[in-house]
């Protein structure tokens, strides 16, 4: 008898901290993470031969440069203040909880020390150094976690790389190597993805997550062949889902919000300006609260926000980017508790009847990405929720006294209504149309986006 329960407590303790060290779990409490493009195309900045280029990011394509002049880039490429403590202690004092590196964008450059392909920053730049050994040190000592992206069905350095999108050749380097019918991704893959990978995921510690971009032709015993890889090196990285052919841990949203309620785990990848490399032309950053609607906006339906920084050719972080970390400092530091270790509720929001019309969040989203500031924005609430706490997010509701209508007197029995950021009360109380809030005003002064904390008696969501 005594055995048996001994024998249970030691399962139970076990599934316990099981859960506690659960990647996935983790994944989906940290809420906030920084990508961070830095490239080649950094050093270029939007501009080739004193020309502005089109396409970012992806110029070389573009611009169809020939790859041996494209290469020479390096030859600039010195980021002489590239400082890893720095990007890492900036985005932990933002509230961010991860950062994810590109190791190798479309154009096929490593921005790591890489043995298997001599195109890379350690061997072609005067630079000489390996920014990642140092990204993944801080990473380590400042306990932020560090994932890994890199582009997987696209290369314009190797010659074995097909795509199919959105016609045949549609993203493949064609001026380099013509003959598309010739191209043999497994090739590829054995010559430069798969020994890759292996370095990433052996010579920098821990790696939290493999962020894999554009699939394109990628098959799925190559997608599974990839996988085994990554979870025999390292069991608990997780690996998102455009590895391909279904075969990620969670999934990803780019450059968008969702519209619902997404039960799986997903995480929005968004940029701060409108490239995610360093463009000297992308001037306009979103303004920071917009930035933080987005991210309540996400929390409230169950995702991550991934929100990019392009360094410069220096290696710092553009200037537009210090108001927005600010912001998300502050705004984190009084709200945080809303958005961490949260779940969706049972809705994710509701908008706050005023005289302006609701906008759909596409429509607000592009808004901020194209103008740089917050235009028609809709008042609204965000909820998210631990145990028997709702956090109701307010968001710009110029009112004073509102309802809010997800909660119902028949199921939610409320003990208490506070303002998250210092517990002051609320005057409250529950009608047949909601929870009722009076006078907030002079309570939440004029912050454009406040918590208020909604404790409720029992667990019944
Ligand atoms: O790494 C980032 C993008 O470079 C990459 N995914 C994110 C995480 C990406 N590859 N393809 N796409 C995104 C889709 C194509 C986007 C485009 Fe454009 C929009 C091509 C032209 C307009 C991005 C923005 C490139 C040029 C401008």
């Amino acid at each position: 008898m005594r055995k048996i329960s001994l024998t249970l407590l030691a399962g139970a303790l076990s599934a316990l901290s099981v859960c506690a060290n659960d990647p996935m779990q983790w994944f989906q409490d940290a809420k906030l993470g920084m990508f961070v493009h830095w490239g080649l195309y950094s050093q270029t900045a939007g501009e080739w031969k004193g020309h502005p280029t089109r396409g970012g990011e992806h110029f070389m394509l573009y611009e169809r440069i020939p790859l041996k002049e494209y290469a020479l880039i390096a030859n600039d490429f010195n980021p002489t203040e590239f400082d890893a403590e720095k990007w890492v202690k900036t985005a932990k004092d933002a509230g961010i909880k991860y950062i994810v590196y590109t190791t190798k964008h479309h154009d096929g450059f490593a921005m790591y020390d890489s043995k298997c392909s001599d195109y890379n920053i350690v061997k072609r730049t005067p630079y000489a150094k390996d920014p990642l050994k140092e990204l993944a040190e801080a990473c380590r000592k400042e306990g932020v976690k560090l994932g890994l992206y890199y582009s997987l069905g696209r290369d314009w350095e190797d010659p074995d790389v097909p795509t199919n999108w959105p016609e045949k050749a549609g993203r493949s380097n064609t001026w380099d190597f013509p003959d598309e019918d010739s191209k043999q991704l497994p090739r590829y893959i054995e010559r430069k993805v798969k020994p890759q990978i292996k370095e990433l995921l052996t010579n920098y510690g821990e790696i939290a997550f493999m962020w894999f971009d554009t699939p394109e032709l990628v098959t799925e015993t190559q997608s599974r062949e990839l996988r085994d890889i990554i979870k025999t090196l390292q069991p608990e990285c997780l690996i998102n889902s455009r590895i391909g052919n279904g075969l990620g841990d969670y999934s990803i949203i780019e450059q968008k919000l969702s519209d619902k309620i997404i039960e799986s785990p997903w995480e929005a990848c968004i940029t701060m300006g409108k490239n995610w490399g360093y463009n000297q032309f992308d001037t306009v950053y979103k303004a920071p609260d917009m930035l933080i609607r987005n991210l309540t906006d996400i929390v409230s339906k169950g995702g991550n926000l991934l929100l990019n920084v392009g360094p410069n050719q220096k290696g710092c972080f553009p200037e537009q980017t210090r108001p927005i970390f600010d912001a998300f400092n502050k705004w984190l530091s009084d709200n945080g508790e809303a958005i961490y270790g949260t779940r969706p509720w049972r809705v994710f929001g509701e908008s706050v009847a005023t005289d302006i019309t609701e906008e759909s969040a596409q429509t607000e989203f592009h808004d901020a990405v194209f103008d740089g500031t917050p235009k028609n924005i809709v008042p609204d609430v965000r909820y998210t929720r631990k145990n028997n706490t709702i956090y109701a997010i307010v968001r710009n509701v110029p009112s004073a006294s509102y309802t809010l209508s997800a909660f119902s007197p028949k199921t939610d029995k409320v003990k208490s209504v506070t303002l998250l950021k210092n517990g002051n009360k609320a005057d409250w109380r529950l009608t047949k149309d909601g929870l009722q809030i009076n006078g907030m005003g002079s309570i939440a002064g004029n912050t454009p986006i406040y918590v208020l904390r909604v404790d409720l008696e029992s667990d019944e969501q």
